[in-house]
């Protein structure tokens, strides 16, 4: 049989504009696929909310695929070695409470983990901006504003589209991008970035799984990101805390949005 060239271009266009569709008002957007969004993301889908995740490279992963100054191995701690676990992840012990683990297994297992959940995965774009409201004057972040990332690289000047949503995730790691967007552009939310704070691995990494959390109405923050938020130490190629720190997020999230219904 022979496949003509337009029947490709419509089952394109078809899927892609169902997808958009369907994705056009979901129960939670996380921004960023890195260890912390896809985890968030998995726990999310897995209690039944809709969950999209908006990634702006082609690829997921995050900070995962470059290993420890792109040797090829990470570690995960004690107790999030079970999340992995759960991910169907192995770990290979290094001594009582360090497991090694291999960055393209951790990516490709933490990526399915989100998808056979039933989370949704955008590739190639960007969070550029918020939708937001004000209820009795209190802020509330209500959506996202996105963009092919190609058009952002290309610099041109195309209107970006929204998608909403009643949670949005900030999982865009160091640079916390959609916290600074809504502390520079949403009237009414006094949030600072003084950034992160020089390594101290274990500080850092109790301290962002503590910190993580609500920054305001519909607006949360997990990963890399609450360590911009709140000065808390880098630690290096070590992800318990990011693992930990998006299944936080998950059930905060989860709470906040069964208690509403
Ligand atoms: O950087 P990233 O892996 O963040 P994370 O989940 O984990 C941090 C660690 O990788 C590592 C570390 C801990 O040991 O220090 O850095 O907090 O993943 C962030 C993802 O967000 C995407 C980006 O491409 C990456 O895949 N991203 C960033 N900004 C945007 C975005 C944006 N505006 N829109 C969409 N995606």
């Amino acid at each position: 049989m022979t496949i003509d060239e337009s029947i490709i271009t419509k089952a394109i266009v078809k899927a892609a504009a169902d997808k958009f569709s369907r994705l056009a008002e979901v129960d939670v957007i996380v921004v960023g696929a890195g260890p912390a969004g896809l985890t968030a993301a998995t726990y999310l889908a897995k209690s039944g909310l809709s969950t999209l995740i908006i990634e702006r490279k082609l690829s997921f992963g995050g900070g995962m695929g470059g290993g420890g100054m792109q040797l090829p191995a990470v570690l995960v701690q004690k107790p999030a070695d079970s999340i992995l676990r759960e991910f169907n992840c192995r770990l290979k012990p290094f001594n009582d409470s360090i497991y090694i683990v291999d960055p393209a297994e951790m990516i490709v297992k933490l990526a399915a983990a989100a998808i056979d959940a039933g989370a949704e995965i955008l590739l190639g774009v960007s969070v550029d901006d918020v939708v937001f409201r004000l209820e009795n004057d209190t802020p509330k972040i209500v959506g996202v504003v996105v963009q092919w990332s190609s058009t952002i690289i290309a610099a041109l000047h195309v209107d970006p589209i929204s998608f909403k949503a009643r949670a949005v995730i900030d999982c865009t790691g160091h640079e916390a991008e959609v916290l600074s967007v809504v502390a520079r552009k949403v009237p009414g939310v006094n949030i600072t970035l003084p950034g992160e704070a020089s390594m101290w691995t274990a500080e850092g990494e109790r301290l962002v799984v503590e910190k993580t959390g609500e920054v305001c109405p519909g607006l949360y923050v997990a990963g890399m990101a609450v360590a911009t938020l709140h000065r808390i130490p880098r630690m290096g190629p070590i992800f318990g805390g990011m693992l930990l720190s998006g299944k936080r997020v998950a059930e905060l999230v989860k709470n906040n949005i069964q208690r509403k219904d």
